[in-house]
């Protein structure tokens, strides 16, 4: 009996190392893509609105830093907190960091993805003129991005992914010179903590496959459109990333239509770093600034935040991700 066993083994090995050549192929193609959870990244979102308006040199501001980095901490990432003080075109000295999470920081191959925390001073676009120099609660331009990756950086902590990830959130981007300021625009007056991370990357030589900038993802029915300066320096990334939503039946958010041309964060990671990199943002081309009617007026808060769009997003992003070998 034990004889025959011992022949008839190697046959069966033979039969069960032939066999796996069909499901292999279907193994590589199905990855295991943790859900994204909309409620959580709303409440991230809410979390940090609740501080007030998160302006550099306040105290909510520096408030939010704390919390911003000690979730990236509780969920897993390596975190590194790189503060500047960048001079605004005002010449205010904006006591300003850049919250750096890293997932996975072994690996080679890496993704960026990013957001800017802090919010406008001013409220410069809102109809109302006494409401001007108020500051924007920025649930959408601002908080929302940052929620969408903080639930991002939880999944990501729970379950790795093969590629490695590092989270930013830039500081001092919405610091930028107000039209009312007079005199000539300043591109360069926006951006503050991302023009300098670029300058001053984290890592020495630090770079990644790509970049992707999420600005203002939070408004019911939102409309991302491909924005310009993402097509001509990463064309490839925003067609991978429109398909991807639109394959997950998200396309009425990501349009495939022809955005705007926007200085935003992406801006500089393309340009003074290189990294291929594009923006995901509300683009409306119906409303007067070309953003969604909330943007930099007080009517920036939480009731202008839809799980939904949070949820198209941050799918989306998740199978991009996690797709990326
Ligand atoms: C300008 O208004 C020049 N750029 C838009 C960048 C921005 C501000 N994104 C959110 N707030
Ligand atoms: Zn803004």
């Amino acid at each position: 009996m034990r004889k025959i066993l011992i022949f008839l083994l190697p046959v069966f090995q033979l039969v069960t190392c032939t066999q796996p050549s069909k499901s292999v192929k279907t193994e590589e193609k199905l990855v295991n893509v943790p859900s994204f959870n909309s409620d959580s990244a709303y409440s991230f979102t809410q979390k940090q609105v609740e501080f007030g308006p998160r302006v550099p040199n306040t105290k909510a501001h520096d408030k939010c830093a704390v919390y911003l980095s000690s979730e990236l901490k509780r969920f897993g990432a390596e975190v590194i907190e790189q503060k500047a003080n960048l001079t605004a075109f005002d010449g205010t000295v904006l006591k300003s960091v850049n919250i750096i999470g890293s997932f996975n920081p072994k690996a080679e191959a890496r993704v960026l993805l990013f957001s800017h925390w802090d919010s406008r001073p001013w409220a410069d676009n809102d109809p109302k003129p006494e409401n001007r120099k108020k500051p924007v609660m920025a649930a959408n331009d601002g908080a929302s991005g940052v929620g969408v990756l903080l639930e991002m950086a939880r999944l990501l902590g729970k379950n790795s992914s093969e590629i490695g990830v590092d989270i930013i959130f830039f500081d001092s981007e919405d610091y930028g010179k107000p039209e009312s300021a007079g005199g000539e625009q300043s591109e360069d007056s926006w951006c503050l903590g991302t023009q300098y991370w670029a300058k001053n990357p984290h890592i020495p030589d630090y770079t990644a496959r790509f970049g992707i900038l999420l600005d203002m993802v939070g408004a019911p029915e939102a409309t991302f459109c491909r924005e310009q300066a993402s097509e001509y320096y990463a064309g490839n990334i925003v067609s991978k990333v429109w398909s991807q939503a639109k394959s997950l039946g998200f396309g009425q958010y990501f349009r495939d239509e022809k955005g705007g041309t926007i200085t935003d964060d992406h801006i500089y990671v393309n340009k003074i770093i290189g990294i291929p990199s594009i923006d995901i943002i509300h683009y409306d081309p119906n409303s007067r600034s070309g953003f969604g009617t909330y943007w930099h007026t007080t009517h920036d808060t939480m009731e202008n935040v839809d799980k939904n769009t949070l949820n198209a997003v941050g799918t989306t992003l998740m199978h991009v991700v996690y797709n990326e070998k």
